[in-house]
């Protein structure tokens, strides 16, 4: 790497890092059922709300110039050596959570990126591009799908409007949420374009643990489709009907569970399946179900497999159809394509985490994240830091302190690199 460090021994302050991320977990905070601290904050609720207003003082403090856009994203920036905020280098995550989320997820990225703001200022490092620091709107999906919202809108993927007449699964719209919770600013969407992004994100995944490693290259991000399917059968007597004379919904959908699993197995890795949720109408011990409906999420690295995927639960589905005499649709919550990321972001997070005397390697995300929708604009890439037992999306989501703090510490350094060599990002 060509690039010079002239501040590698900089520094975030670690303590200062650990006490806003529990202070940021005390919003939402619940205990599961082993007693594990578990963070719950869904998109545009209140508690998303608290937690929101609590990052934008730790922002404030900084005396940072906060953006606030019209689908909530905010970004805070501290403008470069001539006081000019264009183009920063760029860090971000999200700060809601699911319904059972864990400390972590999002939040890291977030909090981490402002420690190695703070720590830039504490050195009176004058940069020659601004730095900023972003939280992105809703970008679990678990609310309001699709996923990743906020930056979807900032990267001009998806157009306002159509953002805000999302309805959610408690049916409030995403416009009308955000100005009841106050944060429908009054900055454009689509965004200005950073210079750079870059995401610290805990793996949420099991490898990196299993190897024995500290950080993780991400290379990119794997295809997502999530899909919402609606089986419609007909409702009667579970005493009175005869089983060759049921159109049974709720079987229908039971089969259609079966199948998403045992298509994943039979695909392999990297395929996976996962049927999230299924409610069915009347929902009534003695009556056989009228209507089930039921959340679909397939993933894989790469775009054909993926659309193989989704061919062959449709074709499923239409045999179970004609089979059980019920009527089977589909509706599309989210779909993206696998994103790869910059091969010189990449390598740049590599040797800055090598530099540290962190092991790494090499690695695709499982999960979905911001940065997949900010490498539409820019060179964008992520760092991940081992989650103990693979767990996330879990209360029992867990990350080493020392974990985080060293993965705050590269995400500092990778952003000094790219916000002080000429060339952005130097060649590898
Ligand atoms: O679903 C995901 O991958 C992310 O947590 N939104
Ligand atoms: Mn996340
Ligand atoms: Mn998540």
């Amino acid at each position: 790497m060509s690039a010079d460090l002239p501040h590698l021994a900089l520094r975030i302050d670690g303590a200062r890092l650990l006490d806003r991320l529990q202070a940021l977990a005390q919003i939402g905070a619940y205990q599961g059922p082993n007693g594990e601290p578990g963070c719950s904050r869904l998109a545009l609720t209140d508690a998303d709300r608290a937690g929101r207003d609590l990052v934008v003082s730790f922002m404030r403090e900084q005396g940072l110039q906060i953006r606030i856009d019209a689908i909530g994203n905010v970004l805070a920036i501290r403008p470069d050596h001539r006081g000019r905020v264009e183009q920063p280098v760029l860090a971000g995550s999200h700060i809601d959570t699911v319904r059972t989320g864990g400390r972590y997820d999002g939040n890291l990225g977030v909090l981490a990126g402002l420690s190695a703001i703070e720590a830039v200022a504490r050195a009176g490092i004058a940069t020659r591009r601004p730095l900023a620091v972003a939280f992105f709107t809703n970008e679990e999906g678990a609310r309001f799908s699709p996923d990743m919202l906020g930056s979807l809108v900032y990267a001009g993927g998806l157009p306002l409007d159509e953002a805000y007449g999302i309805r959610g699964i408690d049916g409030a719209t995403v416009g009308d949420e955000l100005r009841r919770i106050g944060y429908a600013g009054s900055a454009a969407c689509p965004g200005p374009v950073p210079a750079a992004y870059v995401e610290l994100h805990i793996e949420q995944g099991p490898v990196l643990e299993a190897a024995g490693l500290r950080i993780g290259a991400v290379t990119g991000v794997q295809g997502i489709s999530w899909q919402e399917i609606t089986i419609t059968g007909q409702s009667n007597h579970a005493g009175t009907t005869p089983m060759a004379l049921r159109h049974d919904a709720g079987y229908a959908a039971a089969r259609v569970a079966t199948f998403v699993r045992e298509l994943a197995c039979e695909l392999g890795p990297p395929q996976v399946g996962t049927v999230g949720q299924i409610t069915l109408f009347p929902g009534l011990v003695n009556v056989i179900p009228a209507t089930a409906k039921l959340t679909v999420d397939l993933r894989h690295t790469d775009e054909q497999s993926l659309q193989q995927a989704e061919a062959r639960l449709r074709e499923f589905a239409a045999r179970l159809a004609q089979q059980e005499g019920v009527q089977i649709t589909s509706r599309s919550l989210a779909r993206f394509a696998p994103v790869a990321f910059d091969p010189q972001m990449i390598a740049l997070i590599e040797s800055t985490a090598q530099r540290l005397g962190a092991s790494t390697q090499r690695m695709p995300s499982g999960a979905g994240h911001d940065a997949q929708m900010m490498a539409r604009l820019c060179p964008a890439g992520m760092i991940f830091t081992p989650s103990q037992r693979g767990i996330s999306h879990n209360p029992a989501e867990c990350t080493a302190p020392d974990d985080l703090i060293l993965g705050a510490n590269i995400l500092l350094q990778v952003m000094l690199t790219l916000a002080q060599s000429e060339a952005l990002l130097p060649s590898p």
